[in-house]
């Protein structure tokens, strides 16, 4: 493990866009609200385009920037690298971060294929080095609070999961072909964008997975070339048409290893559904339903409830008792998407410090890849894959 002389630690950020602004606001707001066992100092940021890098430095706070990530490495003035880019990039940026003995957080999915996540998990674990993957939906606290109830028993064993992740921001043909959209640049669609985030919060409540059969689909094969920033607003730039290569939505089923039974929806082309990412688990003793739309609420149902009090009840999860909600305001003042940045980003810098790697961490990104991978082997034999 790098060891850490300072009661800082100094962060370089390759790339600055959606979620690159979602992490510089995350540790901007950590030691405002918690006590971090290390204050994170926002050191660098890394893009090509000069100008526009300058600006987001100097918008979001950074002390400086560099227009190539390898520079972010070299310097010994960097402690950890934050990898917000596009997915074809996560595996050769961290191997090098690693290699360097830099702590290394990534946005989701890993990788683009099993193989590179492999090799990203052996360059951290040779490096002894703090590694997590950004999946942020499990740090709501309404979902940490669902993973308490589910560990102390309150739902028995369980025998459902079904979970959806819906968008609708390519449901315009004109939208144009993203990153997002291209196999090479992001390894998938909807499964590896969205659907990585149901399959985390699954393992997460739930458990591991045993076997899967999925179907996928591809509603509009063609688009007009556009920016490629990847943003969910972005505009087509001209009537030059490209292929899209990769699923625009994806169904599964799974079993898992306790026997409970898994149904997976994620697809951009649920029109009215901006990110309604939600869950519902259903055990012998009672029921959990979260939804990403109203997160700071839970729904649950137990079934020894009185009789006439049958039925899910609404519990809103801005007491202090619920988990990192006291860190705020009083009972009843919501919190929103950004805290689970924050929470995610604050376990990362305590485990800097504890010489530990939180979960969910590159082993669970290359479980994660794997569930992605054998989803696709199935759509494509159509066949159940045992993972
Ligand atoms: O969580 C989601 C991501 O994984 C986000 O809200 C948007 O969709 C941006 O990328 C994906």
């Amino acid at each position: 493990m790098v060891g850490l002389t300072s009661k800082e630690v100094r962060i370089g950020m390759v790339g600055y866009q959606f979620m690159g602004k979602m992490h510089s606001h995350a540790y901007r707001d950590i030691p405002f609200f918690f006590d971090p066992k290390v204050k994170p100092v926002l050191q660098a940021i890394s893009g090509r385009n000069e100008s526009a890098v300058k600006e987001a430095a100097e918008k979001m706070g950074w002390a400086s920037y560099e227009t190539d990530w390898r520079r972010l490495i070299e310097r010994d003035d960097i402690d950890v690298i934050d990898i917000v880019t596009p997915n074809h990039t996560h595996a050769e940026i961290a191997i090098a971060a690693a290699e360097a003995g830099k702590h290394i957080i990534t946005e989701k999915p890993l990788a683009l294929t099993v193989e590179e996540a492999e090799r990203m998990y052996e360059a951290v674990k040779k490096a002894n080095v703090t590694h997590m993957i950004c999946h942020n939906y499990r740090f709501v606290p309404a979902v940490q609070y669902a993973r308490k109830l589910i560990e102390e028993g309150r739902l028995g064993r369980i025998f459902h999961v079904r979970a959806n992740y819906l968008q609708d921001f390519i449901i315009d043909p004109s939208f144009p072909l993203v990153w997002r959209l291209k196999k090479e640049v992001s390894g998938s669609g909807a499964l590896g964008d969205i659907g990585a985030h149901s399959i985390d919060l699954a393992r997460f409540l739930v458990g591991d997975f045993k076997e899967l059969v999925s179907t996928m689909e591809t509603f509009v094969k063609e688009r007009p070339i556009g920016e490629m920033s990847g943003g969910l607003s972005a505009k087509a730039e001209g009537d030059e048409m490209g292929e899209v290569t990769v699923d625009d939505a994806t169904c599964f089923l799974a079993r898992f290893e306790n026997g409970a039974l898994g149904v997976f929806e994620a697809t951009r082309f649920a029109g009215g559904n901006r990110n309604k990412n939600k869950f519902e688990i259903n055990g012998e003793k009672g029921s959990i339903r979260w939804d990403m739309e109203n997160m700071n609420n839970l729904e649950v149902y137990f079934a020894d409830d009185e009789p006439g009090l049958q039925g899910f009840r609404l519990i809103n999860v801005t007491e202090e008792v619920h988990p990192y909600v006291g860190a705020y305001w009083p009972a009843g003042h919501i919190i929103g998407y950004e805290h689970s940045f924050i929470h995610l980003l604050y376990e990362f810098l305590n485990g800097i410090v504890e010489g530990t790697s939180p979960k969910p961490n590159f082993e669970d990104g290359v479980i994660n890849q794997k569930i992605l991978a054998a989803v696709e082997k199935s759509a494509e034999t159509k066949q159940w894959i045992t993972l």
